[in-house]
């Protein structure tokens, strides 16, 4: 196992500037199933390296990633997104980011796809400014049973430990996780799933910022509110699936020196 997961990234690092549009995605949660999504993913991937001067994608790529030696022999759907993402970042500088589900990443996979690590979260420098770019998880305060497990999942003894383990022991591990999860969140109650005001307010005072853009709460949308008087943004990225027939959806966010606009990949197809 060569390369550590992305949560192990430092804490304190260096803004990341670009100049020209900046487009941004999150929680395609690509797999072995959805063949629709992966389509549109691959689609946007050439969009992208066309029209955007940086693709960022902070979070949740994959469905579920159990470390990198889901390289070593891949699968079809795998390499497909592997030569994917590979013949974007030889056009447009690519970066990958952590989410709840795919935070095990790490360099190789970055190597084999010629992308970037994102660190979580990372103030980015825009043609529109600054923004604060999360996958948004961290910001669900009130989702107090995730918060503890996301605990122990970042800590990096217990990731040691989990990835000693054989793949076919970490893959057979996040199925059951995967399906524990969806069975959680139909009991949960809805708000204590969305951020926490006080968590969002916190990172973007830490930051010394007044706007940020995240993922994972499947809310796409954006939300103005007022901090210590000035005037504050949440932009929200949504999910993919193109596979769903009754609610197909996904889509992502261009920055250009106009601020932030929607694309809908339906609309866009
Ligand atoms: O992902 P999503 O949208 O369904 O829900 C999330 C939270 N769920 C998760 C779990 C992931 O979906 C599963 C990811 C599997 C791939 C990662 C593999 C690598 C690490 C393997 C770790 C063992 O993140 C969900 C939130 C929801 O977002 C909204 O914010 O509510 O939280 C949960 O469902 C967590 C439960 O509340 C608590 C689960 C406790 C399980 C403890 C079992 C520990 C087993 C350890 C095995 C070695
Ligand atoms: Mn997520």
């Amino acid at each position: 196992m060569s390369g550590s997961p992305l949560s192990g990234t430092p804490a304190s690092h260096p803004a990341l500037s670009f100049a020209g549009p900046v487009w941004l995605a999150s929680d395609m949660h690509l797999g072995p199933d959805g063949p629709a999504t992966r389509e549109a993913f691959l689609a946007f991937l050439q969009a992208a390296a066309e029209g955007a001067a940086a693709l960022l994608l902070p979070g949740d790529i994959f469905d579920a990633w159990v470390g990198d030696d889901e390289l070593d022999a891949p699968a079809p759907w795998l390499q497909e997104v592997v030569a994917g993402l590979r013949a974007a970042s030889s056009r447009i500088p690519v970066y990958l980011g952590p989410g709840n589900r795919d935070f095990l990443m790490g360099d190789q996979l970055a190597e084999a796809t010629g992308t970037h690590r994102l660190a979580e979260p990372v103030t980015i420098r825009t043609d529109a400014g600054e923004f604060l770019l999360s996958h948004g998880d961290a910001f669900c305060t009130d989702d107090v049973e995730y918060q503890q497990f996301r605990a122990m999942v970042r800590n990096p003894q217990w990731q040691a430990q989990f990835l000693a383990q054989p793949l076919a022991a970490r893959q057979a591990i996040a199925r059951q996780l995967r399906e524990r999860s969806m069975a959680e969140k139909s009991r949960k109650a809805a708000d204590i799933m969305d951020v926490n005001r006080q968590a969002v307010e916190g990172a973007l005072a830490a930051h010394g910022v007044t706007r940020m853009i995240h993922g994972h709460t499947h809310r796409p949308g954006r939300e103005v509110f007022e901090m210590d008087g000035r005037r504050c943004e949440r932009w929200v990225l949504p999910d993919w699936d193109l596979d769903d027939a009754a609610d197909p959806r996904g889509g992502w966010l261009a920055i250009d020196r106009d601020g932030p606009a929607y694309h809908d990949i339906a609309l866009d197809a």
